[in-house]
């Protein structure tokens, strides 16, 4: 599931594998994997239906059990022996089931999963991306002691020369019964998993029947070394439990000390400022979809810093916390967002919308808030920010994130070009910007007029970045014209914008839309995509390079990272 060990004491065991799986209307039986998207399989490529995945599981022991998932897309109904203990949508963020008291021995796991459009779905919509089907994300299955640690947040803070660790501990009682316990916190570099030793706080704990409890932690850590790009120092922070001198729970959350500030018109990393390079990434990968393997996660980044650039846009939703663990340990920074693409008011007025956005908001801050490589939450990408309704909306979902973690910068962005009025309520200021492409303007004279209007209706002294900024091309196309949807044209339109974007005072980063070619949905969209596909990608779906690699690589390995004075 994740980088490094998550548990030594609690029984963790892996649901990944291959499940039996039948798809309504189909009269056969399956054998899917999971993770993976049923599109990848020959009579689903581009099928939307219910599809249901059935799986026999052991339990050693009477226990409490609690069901991780990573993802599941989009919407689904979790059954345990027959009876329905969850439903969830969205397939980008992690959610968990708790199971109480189950005896020991063979149980019956059902997840139906739908991936249709319909008013239910307000995030899932035909789009520039394509929402799969499946258990797309990793899986497992936990034996749960009764009292057990539901979450642990903690935020670096700065004291003195050294550092503050701010902890929260979420715990809480499933038994039937009052309990007494023991609990334990230690901070290591390694996964060195003695609890006995290096524990810096403990305190003995009472819970009644069903009783949650939050621990609030300060811990001083004058010795630890700080996270950033350059050095991505990350710690294991262990939480632990014992009950009459026994173990019995734990987790393990990877941490990086580091600060986060706006200051002026840049963002401050430990009191240096950044200059972001970065690319927007779909999950997304040919033949097997959103589903994406650790070894292709790893090709992606590998890539990525090859060219020389130092962050990833997680555009346009939470990332699987595997992707962002490999982010933690190079150094690469991370904006995260809410789920959401392009949505008119129409759309943000669908009545699911807003409890929908909300939960998936607090699911992927709950679930990454520890990742170190996150530097700025977002929402609602160029959705009706010109409007007083959809004004309501993003401050509701800006001040939810602020509600949430007060330790990072916001924003959200814009295409909304001299209309947009909602450029007060982030942090920072981005907006997304096709010059050569969508529009045959000046580069430097569009975003010289960007900049006047942003300053004057709102984004007065706060930091500026462009997060989008492209042009397609088809992988193989070579033509001499340099015509647009030609790999020539793509390297001229994406240099002209580069260099001027990586070059001017006010703008303190770039994302490059896209990093590779991604599907898109064949409704509402196959007219306006060749193949179906959204093409502006540097390398194509299967990582093949266009020529406009080189032209970043350029680019960006020539420009720091830093902003000097
Ligand atoms: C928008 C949108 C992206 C993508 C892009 C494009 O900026 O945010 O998701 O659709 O346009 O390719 O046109």
């Amino acid at each position: 599931m994740r980088l490094f060990q998550q548990y030594c004491i609690r029984n963790e065991k892996s649901l990944n594998g291959i499940w039996k799986f039948r798809m309504e209307g189909f009269d056969k039986e399956y054998r899917m994997p999971v993770p993976g998207a049923f599109e990848q399989h020959p009579d689903f490529l581009k099928h939307r239906g219910v599809g249901t995945y059935e799986k026999q599981v052991f339990l050693k022991d009477d226990t409490h059990v609690r069901l991780f998932f990573q993802g599941i897309s989009h919407t689904c109904d979790i059954f345990w022996d027959g009876e329905k203990v969850a439903h969830h949508y969205n397939a980008f963020t992690p959610f968990a089931v708790v199971i109480p008291e189950q005896k020991s021995g063979a149980h019956e796991l059902r997840i139906v999963v739908d991936n249709r459009f319909s008013e239910d779905s307000s995030l899932h919509v035909p789009n520039d991306y394509y929402s799969y089907g499946g258990i797309t994300r990793s899986a497992s299955i936990e034996q749960l002691s009764d009292v057990y640690i539901k979450q642990v947040h903690m935020t670096p803070l700065r004291e003195n020369d050294g550092w503050l660790a701010d902890i929260r501990v979420e715990i809480e009682n499933v038994s039937s019964k009052d309990q007494e316990l023991r609990f334990h916190a230690s901070l290591r570099e390694d996964e060195d998993y003695d609890f006995d030793a290096g524990a810096f706080y403990f305190e003995n704990l009472k819970f009644h029947v069903g009783e949650k409890k939050t621990l609030h932690i300060k811990q001083a850590f004058p010795d630890v070394k700080a996270w950033s790009d350059n050095e991505p120092n990350l710690y294991l922070l262990q939480c632990a439990l014992a009950k009459d001198g026994e173990w019995i729970d734990d987790r393990i959350e990877r941490v990086g000390f580091r600060t986060l500030e706006i200051s002026g018109k840049n963002i401050l990393l430990n009191g240096e400022k950044i200059f972001i390079k970065g690319f927007n990434r779909h999950e997304d990968y040919a033949q097997i979809g959103c589903a994406i393997p650790l070894q292709l996660m790893v090709k992606d980044l590998d890539l990525m810093e090859d060219m020389g650039g130092n962050s990833v846009r997680c555009s346009h939703y939470p990332n699987d916390d595997m992707f962002l663990d490999l982010c933690d340990e190079r150094g690469i920074l991370v904006w995260e967002e809410g789920h959401a693409r392009g949505f008119g008011l129409d759309r943000m007025q669908n009545p699911n919308f807003d409890r929908q956005s909300e939960d998936c908001i607090r699911e992927m801050i709950a679930a990454h808030y520890n990742h170190p490589s996150i530097y700025i939450w977002a929402v609602l990408n160029e959705c009706a920010s010109e409007t007083e309704e959809g004004r309501e909306i993003y401050a509701k979902q800006l001040g939810l994130l602020k509600e949430l973690d007060t330790s990072r910068p916001t924003s959200f962005a814009t295409c909304r070009h001299l209309s947009d009025i909602c450029l007060d309520l982030p942090d920072v200021v981005s907006f997304n910007m096709y010059s050569g492409w969508y529009i045959d303007n000046p580069v430097a004279e569009t975003n010289e007029e960007e900049l006047e209007w942003i300053k004057a209706s709102g984004g007065e002294g706060k930091p500026v970045m462009v997060t989008e900024v492209g042009a397609g091309a088809i992988y193989g196309f070579r033509d001499r014209t340099r015509q647009k949807w030609s790999e020539e044209g793509q390297c001229d339109i994406i240099r002209e914008n580069l260099e001027v974007y990586m070059n001017h005072p006010d703008i303190m980063g770039v994302y490059l839309w896209q990093f590779a070619d991604c599907r898109v949905t064949e409704e509402e969209w196959f007219a306006r995509r060749p193949r179906s596909y959204n093409n502006k990608g540097i390398v194509d779906e299967y990582r093949r390079p266009k020529l406009s690699y080189d032209v970043v690589k350029e680019l960006f390995e020539k420009k720091s990272g830093r902003i000097e004075e």
